[in-house]
């Protein structure tokens, strides 16, 4: 049609979808019709022309406007593979929320690479059940499986007893860390429930080694794990035939350069730790009007800075090690802690305070929040969080609220998150 879309989370709040309207400006907004009471006046206050509703049903005004003109559909818009087919918007290094322009070429190419590498074919069946607003759902999942024209089993939340009944109707599931973890609590999983399964993926966030241990364990399966960003597809994949290594985020697909360098965008041997760096066809067109941050994130050569640190081993198996950008994975959601500690620092009696990922078994990491407070100051940590609540999407609120006397600061006065991850962990 040669529309771009922009997907939303639900869960986000008035002023986090008013700021992602006001950014990109879209002509036409839709949304829920249990959020009436506000998303249209948002929308309407960001400028958006039309307003419409759909429903889980597929009903709403959206749809009876599609009917009203179905009789003769538009011819369709020219569209070339470097246009624009979605704006998705990520949480990114510093300051807010950057769209990523994924063209038809980014999504196709890595549709077919993935296609290829993970082995569908006609007789598949996957089941969807992660959200369709991210990367992961929306395009890895739904791609793969409509590229090869197999049905998916779509589950509109993810309910893991849900997951093992479905089990036995399928060939494919495709998860974060915490959807393995959940599945793995339910006594019902085991290597007869999972007879009729061809291949488990995890992505998204890393999978504990325990995590995968314990599902080869129970299931007979090894999941597969991959590694992509919103900014890229997917960039890696542990192999469908060969051998899978846990910990390990595997080779670069089909098509895919990833390189590992030091602070002079250099490249290192291999076997030594330095920053991701990734080219090829996946690799977004820009940053929706940022040109500021084009120039940050892509090298002079065309590479594009992930922010991740890792290390690739004898085999090009890649490894990743950690992060250099301040960001939280809590259940595969990303948290990007400036967002809460400005909120947190307006608040009365609160001085200042940071935002950590410490580690925790089911989300992986869980947001938590150290808070300094003026001399005297009772903190009410239940009334922050309801006031939080109002303002972010429930999965950024943080878990653990703790004061604290000072926060830990190295010689540049930089607050030290990594002493605090370990202060505050479990
Ligand atoms: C839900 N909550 C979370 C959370 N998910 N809090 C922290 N982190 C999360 N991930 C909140 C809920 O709002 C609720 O808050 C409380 O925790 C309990 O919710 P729940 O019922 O346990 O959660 P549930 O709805 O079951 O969701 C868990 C989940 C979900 C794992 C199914 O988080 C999920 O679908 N994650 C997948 C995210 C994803 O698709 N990421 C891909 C990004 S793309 P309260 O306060 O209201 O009680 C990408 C690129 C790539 O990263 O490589 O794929
Ligand atoms: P997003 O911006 O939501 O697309 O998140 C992308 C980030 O998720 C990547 O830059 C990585 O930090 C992380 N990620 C994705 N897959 C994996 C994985 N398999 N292991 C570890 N981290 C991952």
């Amino acid at each position: 049609m040669g529309v771009a879309f922009l997907p939303m989370n639900p869960a986000y709040r008035s002023d986090e979808v008013a700021y992602f309207l006001g950014d990109a400006e879209p002509c036409v907004a839709i949304g829920r019709p249990q959020d009436a009471g506000w998303f249209p006046s948002v929308a309407a206050g960001c400028g958006v022309a039309s307003v419409y509703e759909l429903d889980s049903d597929g009903g709403g005004s959206w749809a009876d406007l599609l009917d009203s003109e179905s009789q003769e559909p538009p011819p369709p818009a020219l569209t070339t593979g470097g246009d624009l087919a979605a704006l998705v918007y990520t949480s990114g290094t510093t300051g807010r929320s950057k769209g990523a322009m994924i063209t038809h070429r980014n999504m196709v190419s890595n549709a077919v690479a993935l296609q290829r590498a993970w082995g569908f074919v006609d007789t598949d069946v996957l089941i969807h059940a992660l959200p369709i607003f991210h990367v992961h759902g929306l395009f890895v999942a739904t791609h793969t499986a409509m590229l090869t024209g197999v049905p998916m089993l779509f589950h509109d939340t993810f309910d893991p007893a849900r997951v093992i009944a479905d089990l036995s109707s399928a060939t494919v599931f495709m998860g974060v860390p915490t959807m393995y973890t959940r599945l793995l609590a339910q006594p019902q999983l085991d290597v007869a429930a999972c007879a009729n399964m061809r291949l488990f993926v995890s992505g998204s966030a890393p999978l504990l080694a325990e995590t995968f241990r314990d599902f080869g364990e129970r299931t007979g399966h090894t999941v597969l794990e991959r590694y992509g960003m919103t900014e890229t597809g997917m960039n890696t994949s542990n192999p469908y035939i060969g051998e899978r290594k846990g910990g390990t985020v595997g080779p670069a697909l089909d098509g895919v350069g990833v390189r590992i360098v030091d602070d002079e965008d250099r490249v290192v041997p291999t076997g030594t730790v330095g920053g991701v760096q990734i080219k090829g066809p996946n690799v977004l067109l820009g940053y929706w009007r940022r040109p500021d941050k084009d120039a940050e994130e892509f090298t002079a050569d065309g590479w594009f800075r992930t922010g991740d640190v890792g290390v690739f081993d004898s085999d090009g198996y890649l490894e990743l090690v950690g992060r250099s950008k301040d960001l939280v994975i809590s259940g595969g959601y990303n948290v990007y802690p400036k967002e809460i500690e400005l909120l947190l620092d307006e608040m009365p009696g609160i001085v200042e305070s940071a935002v950590v990922g410490v580690p925790d078994a089911d989300f992986g990491e869980a947001v938590t929040a150290l808070i300094t407070v003026e001399p005297g100051f009772v903190l009410d940590v239940a009334a922050v969080i309801t006031e939080l609540k109002t303002r972010l999407a429930s999965f950024k609120v943080p878990k653990r609220i703790h004061v604290v006397d000072e926060l830990p600061r190295n010689a540049m006065g930089k607050v030290q998150k990594n002493v605090l991850r370990a202060d505050f962990g479990p």
